[in-house]
């Protein structure tokens, strides 16, 4: 009998209000990972509540004595970052190096946000008037609802609580329905920092939890990370209601461009990590590689013997490039993405949606197993492939002639701004992408993925506003004041307006 995880609510482990429980199945073999409670609408409730009562007192600690609990968090991401690892291998199916670099990007940032509690919070700004103190403050806004994605499951919930949490929010958490093993995890970590009933909430479960967060007025900031469908809809709900706000980071059609005057060794090295790291299932994954014709022909060998040869295969072993999709109906997802292509007339180069028999590990069978999907398209089709996003290993190859201008116009033809790279050794060619390309995230000779926290991160167009780096995010979770004081008796005013009060006595 394994045992039933329940929700973190008020300091206390509960069922919940429901009885309906859902699994969590590693996706490289079936196997069960564990049973939990299914949150409901009403647990949301509850959470909300004791947030909104836990938020007084918390808000009144100074932030190095909120920061405090994040180190003891931060000491336990460090000790157990090889066993947490394997359990977001486990959990979520990506590759080990990639479960381990999760906790570590979680612990930089746990690093970042409790270390920015002893740093000058504010501005200290000038007014024209010599006798006036004028200082720009941070408040924060209250409860913090934080919807978190699967693919990302230790990492980016402390994106979101860390910074909220420091600034003095208090927290109600609903983890991705997939890696809800994973939520535990960051769930009892919180409790084990002995934070105070209230603080930190996690409602386990699905959109209805979700939704329950987004609908509740007593909540003025949701943070969000995901898909562009749900973000859209959270952005919407809460931009009709003053005092609410949402920061959403969404997907993208992410692009690597390869001029003419590309190292080739570097174009295929950084397309094959953008393309298939995660198994395309980061927001910041490439599903474009766009090709001067010059270097076309190259690029394309070079880049198809990869995509031939790449190891999929069981995530837990190191020799292992590419682990299984998240889910059968990710699978289901990705799948019907590669049949559009082929619909859509594309030239399929590379097709193993279905890995053969020998490639699947024993003991995975049940795996959601796909490998890469690599295809020629023209660049300017209008087609659904090359413009929607697939969230897998589905690489369209689109070739162009050209200066980069016009490189540059194929990259921006996406609703999506999320992340790109150029592969050149021309710095006029890398600093035209750098000012032209409509992204939040670029890169020059790299690949695009791998953003490291204390750098900015959000895209612009439907890739959203949520910028949850550690520097942008504290704008999400704060209020500003600017706050001046004058230490005259005599009130004085700027821009030379007259503080003389005149009375009909004076004329
Ligand atoms: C995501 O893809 O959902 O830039 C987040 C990166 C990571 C974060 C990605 N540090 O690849």
């Amino acid at each position: 009998m394994s045992e039933r995880y329940q929700q973190y609510i008020d300091g206390e482990w509960v069922d919940g209000a429901g009885d309906e429980t859902f699994e969590s199945r590693n996706p490289a073999t079936g196997e069960r990972l564990g049973e939990f409670y299914r949150g409901t609408p009403d647990d949301v409730d509850a959470a909300v509540s004791a947030a909104a009562d836990a938020y007084e007192e918390w808000r009144a600690l100074s932030r190095i004595d909120r920061a405090e609990y994040l180190w003891d968090v931060y000491h336990e991401l460090r000790a157990r970052t090889d066993e947490l690892g394997a359990v977001v291998t486990k959990e979520c199916g990506k590759e080990i190096s990639e479960g381990r670099a999760d906790v570590v990007e979680a612990a930089h940032m746990v690093e970042w946000a409790a270390g920015d509690a002893r740093h000058p919070n504010g501005d200290v700004v000038p007014s024209e008037i010599a006798a006036k103190d004028a200082y720009m403050r941070r408040k924060p806004r209250g409860v913090t609802g934080c919807i978190t994605p699967w693919n990302f499951p230790i990492a980016i919930p402390y994106w979101h609580m860390a910074i909220a949490l420091v600034e003095g929010n208090t927290v109600v958490w609903k983890p991705a329905e997939q890696t809800p093993r994973c939520a535990q995890i960051v769930a009892e970590m919180f409790d084990d920092a002995g934070i105070p009933p209230g603080v930190f909430n996690m409602v386990q479960g699905f959109g209805d939890a979700g939704n329950a967060i987004v609908q509740d007025d007593r909540v003025p900031t949701v943070l969000f990370t995901g898909s562009a469908e749900v973000g859209h809809l959270i952005a919407d709900t809460l931009g009709g209601e003053s005092g609410r706000r949402a920061a959403c980071e969404m997907g993208g059609k992410n692009a690597v461009v390869v001029t003419e005057k590309a190292d080739l060794d570097i174009a295929v090295h950084s397309a094959v990590m953008s393309a298939f790291k995660t198994t395309g299932q980061r927001c910041v994954s490439a599903e474009r590689l766009v090709v001067h014709t010059d270097v076309y022909e190259e690029f394309k060998r070079r880049f198809v013997e990869a995509a031939r040869e790449v190891a999929v295969g069981d995530p837990l072993q190191e020799e292992t490039f590419m682990g299984p999709l998240v889910e059968a109906e990710h699978r289901e997802k990705v799948t019907s993405y590669n049949d559009l292509a082929r619909e859509e007339g594309v030239d399929v180069l590379v097709d193993r949606t279905e890995l053969d028999a020998e490639e699947i590990p024993e003991g995975h069978e049940d795996g959601h197993w796909v490998g890469p999907f690599v295809y020629e398209a023209d660049p300017d089709a209008d087609l659904r492939c090359t413009h929607e996003e697939v969230f897998g290993p589905h690489v369209a190859l689109l070739e162009y002639e050209g200066d980069v201008g016009r490189a540059v116009e194929i990259q921006n033809d996406t609703a999506y701004g999320l992340a790109g790279a150029i592969i050149s050794e021309d710095y006029r060619q890398i600093n035209y992408y750098r000012d032209y390309a409509e992204l939040g995230l670029a890169y020059g000779n790299l690949p695009c993925i791998g953003a490291e926290v204390q750098l900015p991160f959000g895209g612009v167009k439907k890739s959203g506003n949520g910028n949850p780096s550690a520097r942008e995010i504290i704008e999400a979770v704060t209020d500003r004041t600017a706050w001046t004081l004058n230490n005259s008796k005599e009130i004085q005013m700027a821009q030379g307006l007259s503080a003389e009060i005149k009375t009909d006595e004076d004329n």
